[in-house]
């Protein structure tokens, strides 16, 4: 009798009155599968205790780090369970993937079983989007920490969650890096993509080309002093992307894009005249000197450094706007960097330019423009390639919201949070379908930004958009359903001290 008055009860209260004052649907990314159980509610107390198999301690350690400071709780990472645990186990799941997870939260406990390390990540992120907002203060609250109870299953429909920081227009520090890094890891994205050299600097030291650091990281947009990350600088990043299950693609964009590097060797110039530094915005007037055969040595050895200190598969070797390289010469200039790549054991990102000069089959070409069509884009994919998805109009994070956004361009359109939730990367360009993609990102050019708070604010809620493009399946796309959602996690970046647009297509809370 009991029983049955309590579900009576919970029918004629829905939603809002549940003690846990949340859904269990109430995460972005949305997960595949959830099924509530209202009776089920679990309660973090001073007495609750982590567990983590062996190869999952890593993961126990963050979860309890994200727990500690807005509870007060100890939360001691132990061997063994006790009345009130989170358990994170690895072990075989039959349907979540490398990437997915299973989440039980019962009254006693919780727990996360997944397959890897990732996969306990994206389920620590959703679990912690369960607990109520103040989860997220860095001083102690006083609340009832209640989980809503059920089941998650949970897995992405793409491998690839990107976002991109372009530190060449703008020099943002190691420090601002990994804060970004922590802000993006809460959406399940798993790549982040250092746009590290431009025009206007050049952010990675290379030992063998000491200048490119020490004179062409030297300035920036608007003439400030840039700025560079040293080997070690850049190595503790990636290593601290890695502790968020983040992998680093590292990109030195080329033939074009390139004054900070010809500025700083003028043996690098076809008329051997080192040009001055570059603090404007404009591109595509720069170019390698594709007949000069220094031009493959120099690339040999920022191409092997740089491997040498990249453990992910990938670099990016850019290709972009290319206007001050002929047709013919960029040909010609691909397919001497390519192999490169290969022969210092990487495989080569571009962006969708590169799909013209027939890369190999493991190149993955981005798409960055908005018309949603490109033949030799469409061909790669036809050959086998797969194609990150990035549509300006859609994915691009440095984008005005409005004509009255106080950062940002609008090259590519005014682009609101609706838009850039509204769009399926296996429909965004012609002739590239779902299994021809290999995911999305969301770049975010920085001419207009220097703060950690300009980043923010163009930043979110836009991301949170394209990593539930990236994560959820299609079916359940549904921009109703993701405002609602989206709302709920306006008080978690104001906890958390992101300064956020508060786009008033949302009624945020
Ligand atoms: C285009 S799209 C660029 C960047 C700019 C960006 C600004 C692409 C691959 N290149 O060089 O920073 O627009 O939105």
């Amino acid at each position: 009798f009991g029983a049955a008055l309590l579900i009576v009860t919970s029918l004629a209260q829905p939603a809002a009155a549940a003690p846990a004052g949340k859904q269990l649907t109430d995460v972005v990314p949305l997960p595949v599968q959830a099924k509530p159980d209202p009776r089920s509610d679990f309660t973090l107390t001073p007495a609750t205790v982590i567990t983590a198999d062996r190869g999952a301690a890593q993961v126990a350690d963050y979860l309890g780090g994200l727990l500690r400071p807005s509870t007060g709780y100890r939360l001691p990472v132990v061997s063994k369970a006790r009345a009130s645990a989170i358990e994170l186990e690895l072990g075989p799941t039959a349907t979540v993937g490398d990437q997915g997870y299973q989440l039980d939260i019962k009254r006693q406990g919780v727990t996360i079983r997944a397959s890897t390390s990732d996969g306990l990540f994206a389920g620590v992120q959703t679990l912690r989007q369960l607990l109520p907002a103040a989860i997220e203060s860095a001083t102690v609250q006083h609340t009832r920490w209640v989980v809503p109870g059920g089941q998650i299953v949970d897995y992405p429909r793409f491998g690839y969650r990107g976002a991109m920081l372009d530190v060449a227009r703008h020099f943002f520090t190691v420090d601002q890096v990994k804060l970004y890094i922590d802000q993006i890891a809460q959406y399940k994205i798993n790549t982040l993509h250092l746009h590290l050299a431009d025009d206007q600097g050049w952010r990675i030291e290379i030992k063998s080309w000491p200048r490119l650091a020490t004179y062409g990281g030297s300035t920036e947009v608007g003439g400030g002093t840039g700025g560079y990350y040293t080997q070690d600088q850049y190595k503790d990043l990636v290593a601290y992307a890695a502790s968020r299950h983040i992998t680093v693609i590292p990109e030195i964009d080329m033939p074009g894009h390139t004054n900070a590097a010809l500025a700083s060797y003028p043996e690098l110039n076809c008329d051997g005249v080192a040009p001055p530094l570059y603090t404007g915005i404009d591109v595509g007037f720069s170019s390698f000197c594709v007949d000069k055969e220094i031009t493959y040595t120099f690339l040999d050895d920022v191409i092997g450094e740089l491997a040498a200190i990249t453990p992910g598969k990938y670099l990016h070797i850019g290709g972009d706007e290319a206007h001050a390289t002929t047709p013919a010469d960029y040909q010609t200039f691909m397919s001497r960097v390519l192999p490169l790549v290969a022969k210092h054991g990487k495989l080569a990102q571009g962006w969708h330019d590169i799909a013209a000069v027939n890369p190999p089959v493991t190149a993955v070409p981005q798409f960055w423009d908005t018309d949603g069509q490109d033949d030799a884009t469409a061909a790669a994919a036809a050959r086998g390639n797969k194609i990150l998805m990035s549509p300006a109009n859609k994915a691009y994070l440095d984008m005005q919201y409005n004509a009255d956004s106080p950062l940002g361009l609008h090259w590519a359109g005014y682009v609101e949070v609706q838009d850039s939730y509204n769009w399926d990367p296996a429909t965004a360009v012609q002739g590239v379908g779902e299994q021809s993609v290999a995911g999305v990102e969301a770049p975010l050019w920085s001419e207009t930004l220097i703060t950690s708070d300009n980043i923010e604010y163009m930043a979110f809620p836009r991301l949170a958009g394209i990593a539930e493009i990236g994560w959820s399946p299609q079916s359940t796309h549904d921009w109703e359903s993701y405002r609602t959602r989206l709302a709920d996690q306006g008080p978690r970046w104001t906890a958390e001290g992101i300064d956020f647009y508060r786009s008033p297509q949302v009624d945020w809370k």
